[in-house]
């Protein structure tokens, strides 16, 4: 199986080099053209000069871009190059409506798209070890798989195209717990003065542990805020949920509030940072004594 990747990014890397390193990596793309071909160099694949041509190097391409009109712009850069029989798999994190219209538009060219958002953050990336939430024809997946299974440790199918969106929404949900969490009761222990080095391994082996405290916690406290997972990406991706839940009728208070908090972060210049300099924030509760702030 031939396969191409157009999209470079944080996340992107991390799947083209693993791709090359099982054998499957037979070309590369991305807008920024000194970007891919560093990766091209680096993985001795060729460099397409536009989707199109990436396109004709390969049955299945995986695309890695930042939203959704980026991605429908991507996919109409590839039908030209695109032939009947092959498969487009997004692995961005977008709307389920892009997503059903990306695979309205390749199905008129006879091809198959499948979403396939991935979590495990830029470090599952880089592993191969990301979980891949997979929606569209099952028959496609189980014929792509052994592309998917490079990139990630599970590919998991859940239903029609949307349904892979779907759940990483609701994995987006559950990181904005985490951010929120992990940012607001470290910055409680660092003004209670306690000596948080020796806390944060107590914390991670305990009840309150998880993966953002264990990769983020200290980086949190000596405000490093490198990124990792982009706020502005984050941001997107809750603004999405809110679409979703809309839908249903209902706001979710995590939702809404962490949109909050990070649209008044996004004002101040902060988008590019990781997610977890929310913390920012919660240190300003205890700098200015504010009971009310939310
Ligand atoms: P990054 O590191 O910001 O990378 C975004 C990539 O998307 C990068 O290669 C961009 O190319 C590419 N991009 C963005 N817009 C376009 C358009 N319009 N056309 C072509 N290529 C584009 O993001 P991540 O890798 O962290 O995340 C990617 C997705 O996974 C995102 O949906 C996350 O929420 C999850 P560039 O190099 O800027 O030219």
């Amino acid at each position: 199986m031939k396969v191409g990747v157009a999209g470079l990014g944080v996340m992107g890397r991390g799947m083209a080099r693993n791709l090359a390193s099982a054998e499957l990596l037979a070309g590369v793309w991305n807008r920024t053209r000194s970007r891919g071909q560093a990766m091209a160099d680096e993985l001795g694949v060729p460099l397409a000069d536009d989707p199109a041509g990436l396109a004709g190097l390969c049955e299945v391409v995986v695309t890695c871009v930042s939203a959704d009109d980026d991605l429908l712009e991507v996919v109409e850069g590839l039908r030209p190059g695109l032939d009947a029989g092959k498969v487009v798999v997004d692995t961005s994190t977008i709307g389920v409506d892009t997503a059903e219209t990306a695979a309205e538009r390749l199905r008129e060219d006879g091809v198959a798209f499948l979403d396939a958002p991935v979590t495990g953050g830029p470090e599952g990336a880089d592993a191969g070890t990301l979980q891949v939430m997979v929606g569209g024809d099952p028959d496609v997946l189980e014929r792509i798989r052994p592309a998917m299974l490079a990139i990630g440790s599970e590919a998991t199918h859940f239903g029609p195209v949307g349904y892979g969106q779907r759940a990483k929404a609701v994995n987006q949900v559950m990181v904005a717990g985490l951010v929120q969490a992990v940012s607001e009761a470290l910055s409680f222990a660092d003004a209670s003065g306690l000596d948080t080095e020796r806390l944060l391994p107590v914390l991670t082996g305990g009840a309150a542990g998880s993966r953002l405290l264990e990769r983020r916690g200290s980086r949190m406290l000596a405000g490093d805020f490198e990124p990792g997972f982009r706020m502005a990406l984050h941001h997107k991706d809750l603004n999405l949920c809110r679409r979703l839940l809309q839908s249903l009728d209902v706001n979710l208070p995590l939702v809404e509030m962490t949109i909050k908090h990070y649209e008044r972060l996004l004002d101040r210049g902060y988008g590019d940072e990781d997610m977890s300099a929310l913390y920012r924030l919660k240190r300003e509760l205890f700098e200015n004594g504010n009971r009310k702030s939310l």
